[in-house]
């Protein structure tokens, strides 16, 4: 490499030409070529920033101090763009590459444009070297995951066959077998990108090829998605089966490497859609199922009535939820004709509802307990109906039941097992208990205004369904037991990265795991790759990356944390959000992640004061956030009056559901346990203790457009989001790295079976040595670090393959 002449940044530039455009100058030097270092060969083709493509193609015609001169391709104008606006282009750009890292140039506009090309072949995935790139199709490909292309992949190193997910799942395998260790597979990206489809081909790839003898436990394990679905899952605007909730999938296998049964860990059920849901999305599936799928002595039992009869069911617009067309019978027709549900909506209700119920008996559920889900998810309905109005007879201004929805009250008493008038009672006052000079005094009812009321049932029927949830996960856990277990392989999804132009507590906790999963993958690929390569002796360049491990700790440090704040707000006698947010500012005031609304660049962030919100520097962007709700929504617990009355159930399972907290019941009017944000907090601190353990494998999935259209590469979209998945970072660190790597003696003890004596005798290192000059080894394909043996991308399954070891 020429020596640079560092003042002008032409010279710098011309330092570059020679340094790529000479011929004798090693591929793997020349790939060193700094990012967005453009050698300005005039008539050259490069990638130049585009709002609409992410990139397009133009032509160096000049450049200056300030940057380059280009003519567009495709309309011949002429731009001038920034140097770090400028990226270079593989000679040939329509040539695609299975793994990113083939690219000469590696760079985000020639790995947008590889998935671009890809996509365009109806290919949707690729690789960053081990890493899997998964674009949605929105559309079923024929045998693409078929049981005839399981078989195909089973056993096959990354890189022999094309991408695919299955290929991912493989390898988890291999390598659980191979380290005796377990596996797990981090699948991230925005809503509608693909996550829980990718989840459930993994968890059928391996149930395929090792779960036959599982017995039903395999079978089990197949069917715990259908019903965490009807619960969990629900149309939105972004995704019409958008999984509302968080999961850790484990499958556990034996020590003879077979399936031996399953976990499931759930985060963060979103329970404001149980009771209102934003204009054009549903309430959970399991309402329109129950109402279009029950019998007509079940329908009958539960008092349903269509779905706009329901206030839970009709605060947004209904819409439909389809895939398939199909003619039921008239009971259906008679059980849904608003005009505002299409018929095929009906029809998949219907039939998902009898696939649920196989699947609930499947995994252990008895009539009764199916009693009790379907009594509850109908109670909860009723409930809703439950209006409220001014009791002109009460001196204390308090509310009563309104006269239309009394029978309303009947039903859902009835159906959650509860006295109508213990119910009643309940919604409608507070039992609180007065204090005088520090010791309990008698218990006093106070009666409560229409709001108040609306806002306890309503937090009575999040609370029943969220629990109801957690009981059907953990006997669905009881129904795939893995006492035989000695290693798992965990599929993580998650919702990815979030922003709208309302940002509220569901995206702050989401976001925060998002963080943590970010650094966990910094941690991964980008820290411990580097400091392997040092320790290592490699000669490989320093990879900067943005540690966020500030904006972690901004979220949870001790005392003056976010969380932290904002539960001690809730422990103040009068809680309010503006003085959390004013204290968040306080405490953290020079904080590099923290700013006030006002700072917020971003034309959508809805207009708000200094107490009213927090801006946030997150890794992928910033978010501003509406404190609003933050107090409310952190705390999930019932007033002690509802957690009474529930107790009181003659349902023993609903009961059961609640458990009681009569011993460490406080004075004050609330339960004191752990707030919303505080248990998130630490079930996460659990799953990152386990990622940790185990070894990790990363699935970015795709969203290709916001229309939910098949085939159809909205560019500057789906840059976007592999800037949000972090995958900028990763290009930096793999286009100088060798991701494949394994150490002298495992390679030398595979082959030592197999050498005559002599032979046998050498050094692992030197016999590595040998062997790779033996096969003609490309010099610039490997490099021998102190240990081990290290590989370009893709190069590791072509010697693997090539000495078929
Ligand atoms: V959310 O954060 O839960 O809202 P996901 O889970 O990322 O979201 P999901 O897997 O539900 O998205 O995919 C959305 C829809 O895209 C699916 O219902 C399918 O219709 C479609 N999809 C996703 N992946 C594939 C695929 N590999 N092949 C065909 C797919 N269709
Ligand atoms: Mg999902």
């Amino acid at each position: 490499e020429p020596p640079r002449e560092p003042p002008s940044q032409k010279s710098e530039i011309r330092s570059e030409v020679i340094l790529t455009s000479s011929s004798s100058t090693p591929i793997a030097s020349r790939r060193i070529i700094k990012r967005n270092s453009v050698p300005p060969d005039y008539g050259r083709i490069v990638w130049i920033t585009d709002p609409d493509a992410g990139f397009q193609a133009a032509r160096i015609v000049d450049l200056s101090k300030s940057g380059f001169t280009l003519t567009l391709l495709h309309s011949n104008e002429t731009v001038n763009r920034k140097y770090e606006e400028v990226f270079s282009s593989e000679e040939d750009p329509n040539k695609s590459v299975e793994d990113n890292c083939a690219l000469m140039h590696l760079n985000e506009a020639t790995l947008l444009n590889n998935c671009r090309l890809r996509y365009k072949q109806k290919k949707i995935y690729s690789y960053v070297a081990n890493i899997l790139i998964s674009i949605n199709p929105y559309q079923t490909i024929d045998g693409f995951y078929s049981s005839q292309k399981i078989k195909e992949y089973r056993g096959k190193s990354l890189g022999q066959k094309e991408p695919h997910i299955y290929a991912i799942a493989d390898k988890s395998f291999r390598e659980m077998r191979r380290h005796r260790k377990s596996q797990s597979i981090i699948v991230s990206g925005e809503s509608g990108a693909g996550k829980t489809e990718s989840q459930k081909a993994i968890l059928r790839y391996l149930c395929e090829n090792w779960g036959a003898d599982a017995g039903p436990i395999q079978q089990r394990l197949l069917e715990t998605n259908p019903i965490l679905e009807a619960f969990g899952n629900a149309k939105t605007l972004r995704n019409n089966n958008s999984s509302r909730f968080g999961k850790f999938v484990q499958i556990h296998f034996a020590d003879n490497g077979n399936v031996a049964g399953g976990h499931v860990s759930h985060y963060l059920l979103e329970t404001s859609r149980i009771c209102r849901q934003t204009s054009g999305e549903r309430n959970y599936h399991i309402f329109y199922q129950l109402i279009a799928g029950s019998s007509p002595e079940l329908y009958k039992y539960l008092a349903l009535g269509q779905p706009h009869c329901f206030n839970y069911l009709s605060k947004g617009f209904l819409g439909f939820f389809t895939h398939s067309v199909n003619s039921q019978t008239n009971i259906l027709k008679s059980r849904w004709s608003d005009s505002r549900f299409s018929e095929d909506s009906m029809v998949d209700d219907y039939l998902d509802f009898q696939r649920l119920e196989n699947a609930l008996k499947l995994t252990g559920l008895n009539e009764k307990e199916l009693m009790f889900i379907w009594s509850t998810v109908a109670g909860i309905l009723h409930l809703g109906n439950i209006e409220f109005e001014e009791n002109h007879g009460d001196s204390r201004g308090g509310c009563k039941v309104s006269q239309r929805s009394e029978g309303y009250v009947d039903q859902a008493a009835r159906l959650l097992g509860l006295e109508t008038i213990e119910l009643r009672m309940g919604l409608c006052a507070r039992i609180m208990q007065t204090t005088k000079g520090g010791a309990r005094g008698t218990l006093i009812r106070v009666p409560l205004k229409s709001y108040e009321a609306i806002a306890g049932r309503d937090a009575l029927s999040k609370s029943i369904y969220s629990k109801l949830f957690d009981w059907l996960v953990s006997r669905i856990n009881r129904s795939i037991p893995f006492e035989e277990s000695t290693h798992f392989i965990g599929v993580l999804d998650v919702a990815g990265f979030e922003y709208y132009a309302v940002n509220s507590f569901e995206q702050f906790c989401i976001n925060f795991c998002n963080e943590k999963l970010q650094n966990f993958f910094n941690e991964r690929i980008l820290k411990e790759e580097q400091e392997l390569y040092e320790k290592e002796a490699l000669n490989v360049r320093r990879i900067e990356f943005m540690d966020n491990k500030d904006c972690i700790d901004l979220f949870e440090m001790k005392g003056k944390g976010l969380f932290d704040l904002l539960d001690e707000e809730a422990r103040l006698p009068t809680p309010s959000y503006k003085n959390f947010t004013k204290r968040a500012h306080e405490e953290n005031r020079k904080h590099f992640r923290l700013d006030t609304p006002r700072k917020s660049k971003v034309k959508t962030h809805r207009e708000m004061r200094d107490d009213e919100g927090l801006l946030i520097r997150h890794y992928a962007g910033s978010v501003c956030y509406e404190t609003k709700q933050f107090v409310e929504k952190n705390d999930d617990q019932l007033h002690n009056s509802l957690q009474i009355l529930i107790e009181q159930s003659a349902s023993p399972l609903l009961v059961s559901l609640f458990p009681s907290a009569t011993s460490s019941r406080p004075s004050g009017n609330k339960l004191k346990s752990q707030s919303v944000g505080s248990k998130f907090k630490s079930q996460l601190t659990i799953l990152l203790e386990k990622l940790q353990s185990t070894g990790t494998h990363f699935v970015r999935c795709i969203k290709p457009n916001n229309q939910m259209d098949a085939w159809n590469f909205d560019g500057a979209a789906i840059l976007s989001q592999l800037q949000c998945a972090g995958m900028t970072s990763v290009l930096k660190l793999m286009q100088d790295g060798f991701p494949s790597r394994t150490s002298f003696g495992d390679l030398y003890s595979s082959y030592q079976r197999k050498l005559p004596p002599k032979l046998a005798r050498l050094d692992p290192r030197l016999f590595a040595k040998c062997l790779f000059r033996a096969l003609g080894l490309d010099p610039p394909d490997f490099q021998f670090g102190v240990t081990k043996v290290f590989f370009r991308a893709g190069k590791f399954a072509e010697f693997d393959s090539g000495s078929s070891f």
